[in-house]
Protein backbone atom coordinates (compact mmCIF):
# COMPACT_ATOMS: atom_id res chain seq x y z
CA UNK A 1 0.00 0.00 0.00
CA UNK A 2 2.54 2.40 0.94
CA UNK A 3 4.46 2.63 -2.06
CA UNK A 4 1.18 3.41 -4.30
CA UNK A 5 0.63 6.15 -1.81
CA UNK A 6 4.17 7.77 -2.43
CA UNK A 7 4.13 7.28 -6.24
CA UNK A 8 0.95 9.39 -6.16
CA UNK A 9 2.55 12.23 -3.95
CA UNK A 10 5.46 12.09 -6.20
CA UNK A 11 3.32 12.71 -9.13
CA UNK A 12 1.19 15.75 -7.38
CA UNK A 13 4.51 17.17 -6.73
CA UNK A 14 5.16 17.72 -10.20
CA UNK A 15 1.82 18.65 -11.13
CA UNK A 16 2.45 21.32 -8.33
CA UNK A 17 5.04 23.09 -10.29
CA UNK A 18 3.62 22.12 -13.72
CA UNK A 19 3.82 19.66 -16.53
CA UNK A 20 7.82 18.62 -16.05
CA UNK A 21 8.90 19.86 -19.28
CA UNK A 22 8.82 16.60 -22.22
CA UNK A 23 12.55 17.06 -23.39
CA UNK A 24 13.65 14.52 -27.09
CA UNK A 25 15.80 13.24 -26.97
CA UNK A 26 16.03 12.77 -23.43
CA UNK A 27 19.09 14.60 -21.72
CA UNK A 28 21.01 12.70 -19.75
CA UNK A 29 20.62 14.33 -16.49
CA UNK A 30 17.58 16.94 -15.81
CA UNK A 31 17.04 17.46 -12.67
CA UNK A 32 14.34 20.26 -11.07
CA UNK A 33 14.23 21.29 -7.45
CA UNK A 34 11.13 20.16 -5.53
CA UNK A 35 9.63 23.64 -6.05
CA UNK A 36 11.34 25.01 -8.74
CA UNK A 37 11.30 28.55 -9.49
CA UNK A 38 9.18 29.65 -12.40
CA UNK A 39 11.79 32.01 -14.15
CA UNK A 40 9.46 34.50 -16.58
CA UNK A 41 10.51 35.30 -19.78
CA UNK A 42 9.39 38.37 -21.29
CA UNK A 43 10.12 38.26 -25.12
CA UNK A 44 10.66 42.23 -25.40
CA UNK A 45 13.86 41.78 -22.29
CA UNK A 46 14.78 37.94 -23.04
CA UNK A 47 18.74 38.05 -24.89
CA UNK A 48 20.98 35.36 -25.69
CA UNK A 49 24.57 36.65 -24.66
CA UNK A 50 27.82 35.40 -24.74
CA UNK A 51 28.66 34.78 -21.07
CA UNK A 52 32.00 37.02 -20.29
CA UNK A 53 35.26 35.00 -20.27
CA UNK A 54 33.60 32.68 -23.02
CA UNK A 55 35.61 31.72 -25.56
CA UNK A 56 33.69 32.57 -28.74
CA UNK A 57 31.82 35.88 -28.88
CA UNK A 58 29.81 38.04 -31.15
CA UNK A 59 30.90 36.98 -34.60
CA UNK A 60 30.70 33.25 -35.15
CA UNK A 61 28.00 32.48 -37.24
CA UNK A 62 27.41 29.04 -36.04
CA UNK A 63 26.17 31.09 -32.68
CA UNK A 64 24.98 34.36 -33.94
CA UNK A 65 22.09 32.38 -36.22
CA UNK A 66 21.86 29.91 -33.60
CA UNK A 67 20.21 32.79 -31.02
CA UNK A 68 18.21 34.10 -34.27
CA UNK A 69 17.07 31.12 -34.76
CA UNK A 70 16.26 30.16 -31.68
CA UNK A 71 14.63 33.43 -30.15
CA UNK A 72 11.97 32.85 -33.54
CA UNK A 73 11.30 29.42 -32.57
CA UNK A 74 10.50 30.21 -28.72
CA UNK A 75 8.67 33.24 -28.94
CA UNK A 76 6.89 32.13 -32.76
CA UNK A 77 3.48 33.63 -31.14
CA UNK A 78 4.69 36.52 -29.35
CA UNK A 79 2.77 39.70 -28.76
CA UNK A 80 4.49 42.88 -28.43
CA UNK A 81 2.28 44.14 -26.26
CA UNK A 82 4.26 41.44 -23.65
CA UNK A 83 6.07 43.10 -21.22
CA UNK A 84 7.20 42.48 -17.82
CA UNK A 85 10.18 44.50 -15.76
CA UNK A 86 11.58 41.60 -14.30
CA UNK A 87 14.93 40.59 -14.01
CA UNK A 88 16.59 37.46 -13.34
CA UNK A 89 19.91 36.26 -12.72
CA UNK A 90 20.87 34.82 -16.12
CA UNK A 91 20.12 31.16 -17.38
CA UNK A 92 23.17 29.79 -18.01
CA UNK A 93 24.69 27.46 -20.05
CA UNK A 94 28.03 26.07 -20.21
CA UNK A 95 29.75 24.01 -23.58
CA UNK A 96 32.71 22.93 -24.47
CA UNK A 97 32.08 23.29 -28.53
CA UNK A 98 29.78 25.49 -29.97
CA UNK A 99 28.44 22.13 -31.30
CA UNK A 100 27.61 21.84 -27.96
CA UNK A 101 26.15 24.84 -27.37
CA UNK A 102 23.81 24.53 -30.70
CA UNK A 103 22.46 21.18 -28.60
CA UNK A 104 21.86 23.27 -25.48
CA UNK A 105 20.09 25.82 -26.97
CA UNK A 106 17.45 22.96 -28.79
CA UNK A 107 17.37 22.04 -25.07
CA UNK A 108 16.66 25.54 -23.64
CA UNK A 109 14.03 26.07 -26.55
CA UNK A 110 12.07 22.85 -25.18
CA UNK A 111 12.31 24.09 -22.00
CA UNK A 112 10.23 27.10 -22.37
CA UNK A 113 6.90 27.00 -21.52
CA UNK A 114 3.64 28.89 -21.57
CA UNK A 115 1.02 30.05 -19.24
CA UNK A 116 -2.97 30.40 -19.27
CA UNK A 117 -1.80 34.08 -19.39
CA UNK A 118 0.57 33.68 -23.24
CA UNK A 119 2.97 34.39 -20.56
CA UNK A 120 6.38 32.54 -21.78
CA UNK A 121 8.47 30.79 -18.48
CA UNK A 122 11.06 28.24 -17.89
CA UNK A 123 10.88 26.18 -14.76
CA UNK A 124 14.50 26.46 -12.94
CA UNK A 125 15.93 23.50 -14.35
CA UNK A 126 19.38 21.50 -14.19
CA UNK A 127 20.65 19.33 -17.03
CA UNK A 128 23.49 17.93 -17.88
CA UNK A 129 23.77 16.08 -21.47
CA UNK A 130 26.13 14.52 -24.20
CA UNK A 131 25.20 12.06 -26.77
CA UNK A 132 25.79 8.58 -26.27
CA UNK A 133 27.10 8.21 -29.98
CA UNK A 134 28.79 10.29 -32.35
CA UNK A 135 26.81 9.39 -35.63
CA UNK A 136 23.67 10.35 -35.16
CA UNK A 137 22.17 10.47 -38.86
CA UNK A 138 19.14 10.16 -41.53
CA UNK A 139 19.83 8.76 -45.14
CA UNK A 140 17.69 10.74 -47.75
CA UNK A 141 17.48 9.34 -50.85
CA UNK A 142 16.97 12.06 -54.29
CA UNK A 143 17.50 9.37 -56.89
CA UNK A 144 14.44 7.87 -56.36
CA UNK A 145 12.49 11.15 -56.26
CA UNK A 146 14.30 14.43 -56.37
CA UNK A 147 13.35 16.39 -53.11
CA UNK A 148 13.78 20.41 -53.83
CA UNK A 149 15.74 22.38 -51.94
CA UNK A 150 13.57 24.00 -49.66
CA UNK A 151 12.49 19.67 -48.21
CA UNK A 152 16.41 18.83 -47.42
CA UNK A 153 16.76 22.22 -45.68
CA UNK A 154 13.81 21.82 -44.27
CA UNK A 155 14.43 18.08 -43.35
CA UNK A 156 17.56 19.97 -41.45
CA UNK A 157 15.80 21.75 -39.77
CA UNK A 158 14.13 19.13 -38.15
CA UNK A 159 17.49 16.78 -37.66
CA UNK A 160 18.64 19.56 -35.77
CA UNK A 161 15.33 19.99 -33.06
CA UNK A 162 16.12 15.89 -32.47
CA UNK A 163 20.02 16.15 -32.08
CA UNK A 164 20.66 14.14 -35.17
CA UNK A 165 24.47 15.50 -36.75
CA UNK A 166 25.13 13.38 -40.13
CA UNK A 167 22.89 13.82 -43.00
CA UNK A 168 23.72 11.31 -45.23
CA UNK A 169 22.82 12.20 -48.97
CA UNK A 170 22.25 8.96 -50.95
CA UNK A 171 22.55 11.16 -53.92
CA UNK A 172 22.44 9.83 -57.09
CA UNK A 173 21.09 5.85 -57.69
CA UNK A 174 20.00 3.71 -60.89
CA UNK A 175 16.64 6.23 -61.30
CA UNK A 176 17.84 9.23 -62.01
CA UNK A 177 21.30 11.46 -61.20
CA UNK A 178 20.60 14.77 -60.08
CA UNK A 179 24.11 15.90 -59.27
CA UNK A 180 25.30 18.79 -60.89
CA UNK A 181 29.17 17.79 -61.58
CA UNK A 182 31.17 20.21 -63.14
CA UNK A 183 33.54 17.63 -64.76
CA UNK A 184 30.89 15.54 -66.43
CA UNK A 185 28.01 17.68 -66.94
CA UNK A 186 26.52 15.39 -69.29
CA UNK A 187 25.91 12.60 -66.53
CA UNK A 188 23.33 14.90 -64.57
CA UNK A 189 22.25 16.71 -68.67
CA UNK A 190 21.41 13.34 -69.41
CA UNK A 191 20.92 11.16 -66.20
CA UNK A 192 18.54 13.96 -63.92
CA UNK A 193 14.54 13.65 -64.51
CA UNK A 194 15.04 16.80 -65.81
CA UNK A 195 18.22 18.58 -66.53
CA UNK A 196 16.77 22.26 -65.57
CA UNK A 197 14.85 21.57 -62.79
CA UNK A 198 15.42 17.96 -60.72
CA UNK A 199 19.07 18.95 -60.75
CA UNK A 200 21.62 19.93 -57.42
CA UNK A 201 23.47 22.85 -58.91
CA UNK A 202 26.92 23.68 -57.52
CA UNK A 203 25.30 26.20 -55.57
CA UNK A 204 22.45 24.13 -54.28
CA UNK A 205 25.08 21.93 -53.02
CA UNK A 206 27.22 24.89 -51.19
CA UNK A 207 23.44 25.98 -50.14
CA UNK A 208 22.96 22.30 -48.26
CA UNK A 209 26.45 21.76 -46.59
CA UNK A 210 26.26 25.53 -45.32
CA UNK A 211 23.23 25.44 -43.90
CA UNK A 212 23.92 21.74 -41.56
CA UNK A 213 27.08 23.18 -40.78
CA UNK A 214 25.10 26.18 -39.02
CA UNK A 215 22.97 23.45 -37.41
CA UNK A 216 25.84 21.12 -36.58
CA UNK A 217 25.11 18.35 -39.28
CA UNK A 218 27.75 17.00 -41.21
CA UNK A 219 26.58 16.54 -44.99
CA UNK A 220 28.19 12.74 -46.16
CA UNK A 221 27.56 12.54 -49.67
CA UNK A 222 27.41 8.58 -51.25
CA UNK A 223 28.29 7.96 -54.86
CA UNK A 224 27.23 4.45 -54.68
CA UNK A 225 29.22 2.70 -57.07
CA UNK A 226 29.56 -0.27 -59.12
CA UNK A 227 25.90 -1.31 -58.74
CA UNK A 228 22.88 1.36 -58.28
CA UNK A 229 24.46 3.66 -61.28
CA UNK A 230 22.22 2.72 -64.14
CA UNK A 231 21.47 6.58 -64.45
CA UNK A 232 24.98 7.22 -64.92
CA UNK A 233 25.53 5.41 -68.56
CA UNK A 234 23.30 8.02 -70.62
CA UNK A 235 26.03 10.71 -69.59
CA UNK A 236 29.19 8.79 -69.52
CA UNK A 237 29.46 6.31 -72.68
CA UNK A 238 31.54 2.95 -71.57
CA UNK A 239 31.12 3.15 -68.02
CA UNK A 240 28.65 0.94 -67.39
CA UNK A 241 28.83 -3.05 -68.43
CA UNK A 242 27.22 -4.10 -71.83
CA UNK A 243 24.46 -7.02 -71.01
CA UNK A 244 24.35 -9.71 -73.72
CA UNK A 245 22.00 -12.01 -74.96
CA UNK A 246 23.74 -15.16 -76.07
CA UNK A 247 26.45 -13.68 -78.61
CA UNK A 248 24.65 -10.52 -79.05
CA UNK A 249 24.70 -7.11 -76.82
CA UNK A 250 20.83 -6.77 -75.80
CA UNK A 251 20.48 -3.01 -75.40
CA UNK A 252 20.84 -3.28 -71.97
CA UNK A 253 23.18 -1.76 -69.08
CA UNK A 254 24.39 -3.46 -65.69
CA UNK A 255 26.80 -2.56 -62.99
CA UNK A 256 30.23 -0.18 -64.05
CA UNK A 257 32.10 -2.18 -65.86
CA UNK A 258 35.26 -3.24 -64.26
CA UNK A 259 37.99 -4.46 -66.14
CA UNK A 260 38.75 -0.94 -68.20
CA UNK A 261 41.12 1.35 -67.57
CA UNK A 262 39.02 4.23 -68.67
CA UNK A 263 36.84 3.06 -66.07
CA UNK A 264 39.40 4.01 -63.31
CA UNK A 265 40.10 7.57 -65.06
CA UNK A 266 36.81 8.04 -65.05
CA UNK A 267 36.37 7.18 -61.49
CA UNK A 268 39.08 8.97 -60.24
CA UNK A 269 38.19 12.41 -61.83
CA UNK A 270 34.23 12.00 -60.61
CA UNK A 271 35.59 11.33 -56.41
CA UNK A 272 38.37 14.32 -57.30
CA UNK A 273 35.39 16.63 -57.83
CA UNK A 274 33.48 15.00 -54.95
CA UNK A 275 36.13 15.43 -52.38
CA UNK A 276 36.68 19.01 -52.82
CA UNK A 277 33.02 19.67 -52.78
CA UNK A 278 32.06 18.17 -49.73
CA UNK A 279 33.99 18.98 -46.83
CA UNK A 280 33.69 16.14 -45.15
CA UNK A 281 36.52 13.52 -44.39
CA UNK A 282 34.30 10.78 -45.19
CA UNK A 283 32.55 9.74 -48.91
CA UNK A 284 30.43 6.94 -48.80
CA UNK A 285 31.26 5.04 -51.64
CA UNK A 286 28.34 2.31 -51.35
CA UNK A 287 29.26 -1.14 -52.61
CA UNK A 288 25.52 -2.87 -52.07
CA UNK A 289 23.61 -4.98 -53.71
CA UNK A 290 25.80 -5.93 -56.80
CA UNK A 291 23.91 -7.99 -59.46
CA UNK A 292 26.34 -10.20 -60.97
CA UNK A 293 23.76 -11.92 -64.28
CA UNK A 294 25.14 -8.99 -66.43
CA UNK A 295 28.93 -9.49 -65.64
CA UNK A 296 27.95 -12.96 -66.27
CA UNK A 297 26.74 -12.58 -69.79
CA UNK A 298 29.36 -10.34 -71.19
CA UNK A 299 32.14 -12.24 -73.49
CA UNK A 300 34.50 -9.66 -72.33
CA UNK A 301 34.24 -9.73 -68.66
CA UNK A 302 34.06 -13.54 -68.66
CA UNK A 303 37.69 -13.64 -70.61
CA UNK A 304 38.81 -11.06 -67.79
CA UNK A 305 37.82 -13.55 -65.13
CA UNK A 306 39.24 -15.92 -66.92
CA UNK A 307 42.66 -14.30 -67.18
CA UNK A 308 42.44 -12.84 -63.85
CA UNK A 309 41.95 -16.37 -62.44
CA UNK A 310 38.87 -15.41 -60.74
CA UNK A 311 37.34 -18.75 -61.55
CA UNK A 312 33.22 -18.60 -61.23
CA UNK A 313 33.39 -15.93 -58.08
CA UNK A 314 32.02 -12.54 -59.15
CA UNK A 315 32.62 -11.11 -55.54
CA UNK A 316 36.31 -11.07 -56.41
CA UNK A 317 35.52 -9.04 -59.64
CA UNK A 318 33.41 -6.93 -57.84
CA UNK A 319 36.03 -6.71 -54.76
CA UNK A 320 39.16 -5.69 -57.75
CA UNK A 321 36.95 -3.22 -58.49
CA UNK A 322 36.02 -1.71 -54.71
CA UNK A 323 40.01 -2.15 -54.11
CA UNK A 324 40.77 0.04 -56.78
CA UNK A 325 38.05 2.45 -56.11
CA UNK A 326 39.04 2.86 -51.96
CA UNK A 327 42.95 3.08 -52.93
CA UNK A 328 42.08 6.18 -55.61
CA UNK A 329 39.61 7.49 -52.86
CA UNK A 330 42.57 7.12 -50.11
CA UNK A 331 44.61 9.14 -52.24
CA UNK A 332 42.85 11.93 -52.42
CA UNK A 333 43.15 12.44 -48.77
CA UNK A 334 39.85 10.93 -48.07
CA UNK A 335 38.02 8.61 -45.02
CA UNK A 336 35.01 6.51 -46.89
CA UNK A 337 32.11 4.85 -45.15
CA UNK A 338 30.44 1.03 -47.23
CA UNK A 339 27.67 -0.82 -47.07
CA UNK A 340 28.49 -4.25 -45.46
CA UNK A 341 28.72 -6.26 -48.84
CA UNK A 342 32.28 -4.85 -49.07
CA UNK A 343 33.60 -6.46 -45.66
CA UNK A 344 31.65 -9.62 -46.25
CA UNK A 345 33.06 -10.21 -49.61
CA UNK A 346 36.39 -9.88 -47.63
CA UNK A 347 37.66 -6.01 -49.87
CA UNK A 348 40.88 -5.25 -47.61
CA UNK A 349 39.92 -1.50 -45.99
CA UNK A 350 41.68 1.20 -44.73
CA UNK A 351 41.77 0.84 -40.92
CA UNK A 352 39.46 3.70 -40.40
CA UNK A 353 36.57 2.60 -42.75
CA UNK A 354 33.06 2.42 -41.54
CA UNK A 355 31.24 0.06 -42.39
CA UNK A 356 27.52 0.27 -42.53
CA UNK A 357 25.48 -2.19 -41.24
CA UNK A 358 21.64 -2.79 -43.48
CA UNK A 359 21.17 -6.09 -44.23
CA UNK A 360 18.41 -8.11 -42.08
CA UNK A 361 19.02 -12.06 -43.69
CA UNK A 362 21.67 -12.79 -40.87
CA UNK A 363 20.47 -10.94 -37.48
CA UNK A 364 22.37 -7.23 -37.58
CA UNK A 365 23.10 -8.63 -34.34
CA UNK A 366 26.05 -10.99 -35.61
CA UNK A 367 27.07 -8.58 -38.59
CA UNK A 368 28.14 -5.99 -35.68
CA UNK A 369 29.89 -8.27 -33.66
CA UNK A 370 31.62 -9.79 -36.65
CA UNK A 371 32.70 -6.28 -38.19
CA UNK A 372 33.77 -4.89 -35.17
CA UNK A 373 35.77 -8.57 -34.08
CA UNK A 374 37.35 -7.09 -37.50
CA UNK A 375 38.50 -4.05 -35.61
CA UNK A 376 36.26 -1.53 -37.98
CA UNK A 377 33.66 1.19 -36.95
CA UNK A 378 30.14 0.37 -37.45
CA UNK A 379 27.28 2.03 -38.05
CA UNK A 380 23.96 1.14 -37.75
CA UNK A 381 20.70 0.96 -40.13
CA UNK A 382 19.14 -2.24 -40.19
CA UNK A 383 16.18 -1.63 -37.50
CA UNK A 384 15.74 1.29 -39.08
CA UNK A 385 14.73 1.69 -42.28
CA UNK A 386 11.87 4.48 -41.90
CA UNK A 387 10.51 4.11 -45.81
CA UNK A 388 8.86 0.77 -44.44
CA UNK A 389 5.70 1.49 -42.71
CA UNK A 390 3.32 -0.79 -41.23
CA UNK A 391 -0.54 -0.15 -39.58
CA UNK A 392 0.01 1.09 -35.95
CA UNK A 393 3.40 2.01 -33.79
CA UNK A 394 5.97 1.29 -35.49
CA UNK A 395 8.42 3.92 -33.78
CA UNK A 396 8.43 1.46 -30.99
CA UNK A 397 10.38 -1.27 -32.73
CA UNK A 398 12.61 1.20 -33.70
CA UNK A 399 12.89 2.68 -30.22
CA UNK A 400 13.79 -0.68 -28.83
CA UNK A 401 16.87 -1.65 -30.63
CA UNK A 402 19.53 -1.80 -29.03
CA UNK A 403 23.06 -1.20 -31.11
CA UNK A 404 25.61 -2.78 -28.45
CA UNK A 405 23.21 -5.83 -28.51
CA UNK A 406 25.83 -8.31 -29.60
CA UNK A 407 28.81 -10.87 -28.11
CA UNK A 408 31.97 -9.34 -28.09
CA UNK A 409 34.15 -7.24 -25.60
CA UNK A 410 33.76 -3.82 -24.33
CA UNK A 411 36.84 -2.69 -27.25
CA UNK A 412 33.90 -3.97 -29.93
CA UNK A 413 30.98 -2.04 -28.44
CA UNK A 414 33.79 1.19 -28.60
CA UNK A 415 33.63 1.15 -32.38
CA UNK A 416 29.94 1.29 -32.68
CA UNK A 417 29.64 5.02 -33.87
CA UNK A 418 26.25 5.21 -33.79
CA UNK A 419 23.79 4.86 -36.40
CA UNK A 420 21.27 6.02 -39.43
CA UNK A 421 18.04 6.24 -39.72
CA UNK A 422 17.49 5.41 -43.76
CA UNK A 423 14.77 7.31 -45.83
CA UNK A 424 14.48 5.42 -49.26
CA UNK A 425 13.01 7.01 -52.11
CA UNK A 426 11.02 4.17 -53.96
CA UNK A 427 7.68 5.45 -52.17
CA UNK A 428 8.56 8.75 -50.86
CA UNK A 429 8.68 11.87 -52.26
CA UNK A 430 7.77 15.49 -51.19
CA UNK A 431 4.72 15.42 -50.36
CA UNK A 432 4.88 12.63 -47.62
CA UNK A 433 8.85 12.93 -46.87
CA UNK A 434 7.92 14.85 -43.64
CA UNK A 435 4.84 13.00 -42.16
CA UNK A 436 6.92 10.16 -42.84
CA UNK A 437 10.02 11.27 -41.07
CA UNK A 438 8.65 12.69 -38.48
CA UNK A 439 8.22 11.76 -35.39
CA UNK A 440 9.07 8.43 -36.78
CA UNK A 441 13.01 8.77 -36.89
CA UNK A 442 12.57 10.72 -33.57
CA UNK A 443 12.96 7.31 -31.86
CA UNK A 444 16.34 6.65 -33.74
CA UNK A 445 17.65 10.09 -32.63
CA UNK A 446 16.70 9.75 -28.99
CA UNK A 447 18.07 5.73 -28.90
CA UNK A 448 21.31 7.33 -30.44
CA UNK A 449 21.54 10.46 -28.07
CA UNK A 450 20.18 9.32 -24.91
CA UNK A 451 21.50 6.68 -21.84
CA UNK A 452 20.81 3.04 -22.90
CA UNK A 453 18.96 2.91 -19.56
CA UNK A 454 16.04 5.57 -21.14
CA UNK A 455 13.77 3.08 -23.01
CA UNK A 456 10.50 3.28 -21.00
CA UNK A 457 8.20 3.05 -24.15
CA UNK A 458 4.96 4.53 -21.94
CA UNK A 459 7.23 7.41 -21.18
CA UNK A 460 8.75 8.03 -24.51
CA UNK A 461 5.17 7.46 -25.78
CA UNK A 462 4.21 10.40 -23.64
CA UNK A 463 7.71 12.70 -24.38
CA UNK A 464 7.30 12.16 -28.20
CA UNK A 465 3.57 12.78 -28.53
CA UNK A 466 4.19 16.23 -26.84
CA UNK A 467 7.35 16.88 -29.19
CA UNK A 468 5.49 15.91 -32.22
CA UNK A 469 3.29 18.96 -31.34
CA UNK A 470 6.21 21.27 -30.79
CA UNK A 471 7.06 20.07 -33.82
CA UNK A 472 4.09 21.28 -35.20
CA UNK A 473 4.01 24.38 -33.98
CA UNK A 474 7.21 24.97 -35.33
CA UNK A 475 5.53 24.54 -38.80
CA UNK A 476 6.24 20.80 -38.87
CA UNK A 477 3.79 18.41 -40.63
CA UNK A 478 4.86 15.78 -38.33
CA UNK A 479 2.08 12.73 -38.59
CA UNK A 480 0.17 11.93 -35.06
CA UNK A 481 1.86 8.52 -33.17
CA UNK A 482 -2.08 7.71 -32.15
CA UNK A 483 -5.42 9.20 -31.11
CA UNK A 484 -5.29 12.40 -29.39
CA UNK A 485 -4.73 16.42 -29.90
CA UNK A 486 -2.54 19.50 -29.51
CA UNK A 487 -3.13 22.06 -27.42
CA UNK A 488 -2.53 24.27 -29.80
CA UNK A 489 -5.17 24.42 -32.32
CA UNK A 490 -3.34 23.99 -36.33
CA UNK A 491 -4.73 24.69 -39.52
N1 LIG B 1 19.02 1.47 -52.72
C1 LIG B 1 20.30 1.28 -52.51
C2 LIG B 1 18.10 0.82 -51.96
C3 LIG B 1 18.50 -0.07 -50.94
C4 LIG B 1 19.87 -0.22 -50.76
N2 LIG B 1 20.74 0.45 -51.55
C5 LIG B 1 17.50 -0.77 -50.16
C6 LIG B 1 17.45 -2.18 -50.08
C7 LIG B 1 16.47 -2.81 -49.36
C8 LIG B 1 15.50 -2.07 -48.69
C9 LIG B 1 15.52 -0.71 -48.76
C10 LIG B 1 16.53 -0.06 -49.47
N3 LIG B 1 16.80 1.07 -52.22
N4 LIG B 1 21.21 1.91 -53.26
C11 LIG B 1 20.44 -1.06 -49.71
C12 LIG B 1 21.44 -0.37 -48.87
CL1 LIG B 1 14.26 -2.85 -47.79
Amino acid sequence: MAPVAMAVRALLLLAAVGPAAALWPQPQLQRSPPAAARCPLPPARFRFAHAAGSAVGPGCAVLDEAFQRYRALIFAAARPADKLNISRDPLLLYADTVWGALRGLETFSQLVGRDENGMYYVNETEIVDFPRFPHRGLLLDTSRHYLPLKAILETLDVMAYNKLNVFHWHIVDDPSFPYESFTFPELSRQGAFNPMTHVYTASDVQTVIEYARLRGIRVIAEFDTPGHTLSWGPGAPGLLTLCYLGKDPSGTYGPINPIFNTTYQFVTSLFQEISSVFPDYFIHLGGDEVDFTCWKSNPEILAFMKKMGFGEDYTKLESFYIQRLLDIVSSLGKGYMVWQEVFDNGVKVKPDTIIHVWKNNVPYAEEMANVTKAGYRALLSAPWYLNRISYGQDWMAAYQVEPLKFKGSSKQKDLVIGGEACMWGEYVDVTNLTPRLWPRAGAVAERLWSNATVRNLQDAYVRLADFRCELLRRGVQAEPLFVGYCDHEFG
